[in-house]
């Protein structure tokens, strides 16, 4: 079967075998291989400008607000004070949007390995693409790795926005990676990565926190809603190196004035504490992780 069939993009996966999101194209813009990967963007019938890399939907224009406004203010309102950022990858602008509208962010370094995500973004999704305008951001085009390895104890806070965990990006979901993260931060600095799905990456999700639980005093998963991701869900993992952070609880929180002019379209304070209670299924699933959220069983109210 392939991708296209009768003008719709399936977006087909090893990753979530027997099931495909699909979207009706109204035009394909932009299919280039870059130097890294295939580069895909198509005007959709409903969702506006949608970006594919290796197949994969990265961000259609009407729900990306759900993954950025969630990745970028779960960890800085997390943090007392946010002053400096790395971003690794995230091409397309759009978790660079949302970390420099941050108020307490004063610079940000983004590293992105794939120039031609960047240039497209610009072209394709303007309204993502805006943050490369801030005067708060340095870009640096390289690999990741190389980057934190030169910038040891910088950073408050550090994102990493990557696609899958298929080919050089799995790299992105190892505990090695982690540790040269936690190198790059502060001492009491945090970071957020992309965290897969629950309903389809249940057992890496565990995997991941298990390494972190060993290299950091605090790790925690987090999800948002999204309807154009595999299942409609896609998590966050979330871990401090300051023993005191407790994610559940935002340290800086946003009234209904703040979130206007911030133009937050998702997040939300109560947004971000539910964000870590997952359903039961997952719950079990990473028992040693949420103890602390499980009340003891069948306890009468009236004890
Ligand atoms: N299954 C797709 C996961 C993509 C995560 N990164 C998206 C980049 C959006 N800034």
């Amino acid at each position: 079967m392939d991708a296209f069939k009768k003008g719709w993009f399936s977006e087909l996966s090893e990753l979530w075998p027997g099931q495909a999101m699909s979207l009706q194209v109204e035009e394909v813009l932009l299919h280039e291989k870059s130097k890294y990967q295939d580069v895909m963007v198509f005007r959709s019938k409903t969702h506006g400008n949608v970006l594919i890399l290796d197949g994969v939907i990265q961000c259609t224009e009407k729900d990306e607000f759900s993954y950025q406004e969630m990745m970028a203010h779960i960890p800085l309102n997390s943090h007392p004070d946010p002053k400096k950022v790395l971003i690794i990858g995230g091409g397309d602008g759009g978790v660079l949007r949302e970390v420099v509208k941050h108020p307490f962010v004063q610079t940000v370094d983004q590293c992105e390995i794939d120039e031609k995500v960047i240039e497209v973004s610009k072209k394709y999704l303007p309204h993502m693409a805006c943050g490369f305008d801030s005067p708060k951001v340095n870009l640096h085009i390289g690999d990741g790795f190389d980057f934190m390895k030169k910038h040891k104890g910088e950073y408050d806070v550090i994102i990493t926005d990557s696609s899958d965990p298929v080919g050089p990006a799995s790299s992105l979901f190892q505990k090695s990676y982690y540790e040269l993260m936690k190198a790059a931060l502060k001492p009491d600095g945090i970071l957020c990565c992309q965290g897969e799905c629950l309903w389809l990456h249940l057992n890496l999700i565990k995997e991941m926190l298990t390494f972190c639980k060993t290299v950091f005093p605090v790790s925690d998963y987090a999800f948002t809603t999204i309807p154009t991701y595999p299942s409609g869900q896609i998590g966050f993992i979330l871990c401090s190196s300051n023993p005191d952070t407790n994610f559940k609880e935002p340290v800086t929180t946003w009234g209904t004035k703040e979130l206007k002019i911030l133009k937050l379209k998702y997040y939300n304070s109560d947004v971000h504490r539910a964000a870590f209670t997952l359903p039961q299924f997952a719950r079990e699933a990473m028992a040693h992780f949420c103890l602390q959220n499980i009340a003891p069983a069948f306890t009468h109210p009236k004890e």
